[in-house]
């Protein structure tokens, strides 16, 4: 397993970087407690978060160049879309189905996130059907000799059906500019990751498919990043595809209408509290001097009033139009 544990400067980060990083990380984290806290208030019909993922979706997707490359993000990748560009204000309005949220305008699940402008594609609740997406748009870059990488995410669950195979067979036989990366948080809803695969490390099925793969430590933000940007690197290089698995662990239930006292102990999920990937990077700063208490506590305010301040907002924008439930569904007669 790839543990970096570089200098700050190792990597090629800058100090601001990595404080926006962190910030992105908190912010991520502060969201999707408010979405599981604005479901239990009866305001959001369906909360699926990812506390407890935000190094591996903000390590990541900070190798990408926003708006120039494809991002295909799965329902836990808060982290994800705020480091491409998405706003608090943007997800809140998608928490809460609001008629000028980016996303759908109200008309998709929640956490389906998506946003042409920043090129973050719209996805489906049914599992692994991204990865193809991400294929495909790689497989579009490279036909028109742009110099795109599409990025894809998707937990160990989805490792197992037939779209995620056959995505990284095509993307290996075509040299695709694609990084896979696998949000490997150990459970399929109640499913451990011992009965989704047979091996100890998934990564090892890229070889099958003819390019590498690597497995991180998915709670090391410096890690994630460090392996994404060489695997982003490779990609813009015409070298192809490379997947990368990060090991993590959702620490909230599966969804909102999951109960995760049924399948594990809350000995685990204490286990991997103190993993928890925000403190080690906070840690990780201070010990190299790039952060201290006071700062540490000035961000978490910060985040705190963004993310209330972006849920005012999206609770006093309209609903969308009845009218506009079947926009996009069936085709529109000429001139309506
Ligand atoms: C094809 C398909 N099968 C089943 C489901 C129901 N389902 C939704 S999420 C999920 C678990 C996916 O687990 P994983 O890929 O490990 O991601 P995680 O939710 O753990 O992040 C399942 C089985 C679905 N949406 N699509």
């Amino acid at each position: 397993m790839v543990s970096v544990r570089e200098s700050p400067g190792g990597l090629g980060l800058t100090g601001d970087q990595l404080m926006d990083m962190l910030y992105k990380m908190m912010l991520a984290r502060a969201i999707g407690q408010r979405v599981r806290m604005l479901n239990r208030m009866g305001k959001v019909p369906f909360a699926v978060t990812g506390e407890g993922q935000e190094a591996a979706q903000v390590g990541t997707a900070y190798a990408l160049a926003p708006g120039k490359d494809w991002v295909v993000p799965y329902y836990r990748d808060i982290g994800v879309v705020l480091v491409i560009g998405q706003t608090p204000r943007d997800l809140l309005l998608e928490a809460l189905a609001r008629g000028e949220s980016v996303s759908s305008g109200g008309r998709n699940m929640p956490s389906h996130f998506s946003d042409p402008k920043l090129r973050i594609v719209s996805g489906a609740a049914v599992v692994a059907t991204q990865i193809v997406h991400a294929v495909g748009t790689a497989f579009a870059s490279k036909l028109r000799g742009l110099d795109e990488v599409s990025m894809v995410w998707f937990g160990d669950g989805a490792t197992s059906e037939g779209d995620c195979h056959e995505a990284m067979n095509f993307a290996g036989i075509h040299g695709l500019p694609v990084v896979f990366v696998c949000e490997h948080n150990q459970y399929a809803i109640s499913v451990p990751w011992t009965k989704q695969m047979a091996v100890e490390n998934v990564s090892v099925r890229a070889q099958g498919y003819g390019f590498p793969g690597v497995t991180v430590d998915g709670n090391d933000v410096l890690a994630v990043y460090g392996s994404a940007r060489e695997a982003v690197d490779r990609a813009r290089r015409g070298e192809g595809p490379t997947f990368i698995e990060a090991k993590t662990y959702r620490l909230v239930p599966h969804t909102s209408d999951d109960d995760d006292r049924r399948y594990r102990s809350r000995e685990e999920v204490e286990k991997w509290a103190k993993k928890d990937p925000i403190i080690r990077f906070q840690a990780y700063l201070q010990e190299h001097g790039l952060l201290d208490a006071k700062e540490r506590d000035d961000l978490a305010m910060k985040v705190a009033e963004e993310v209330d301040a972006a849920t005012e907002y999206a609770e006093n924008a309209p609903l969308p139009d009845p009218e506009s439930a079947l926009k996009h569904v069936f085709a529109e007669e000429k001139g309506r």
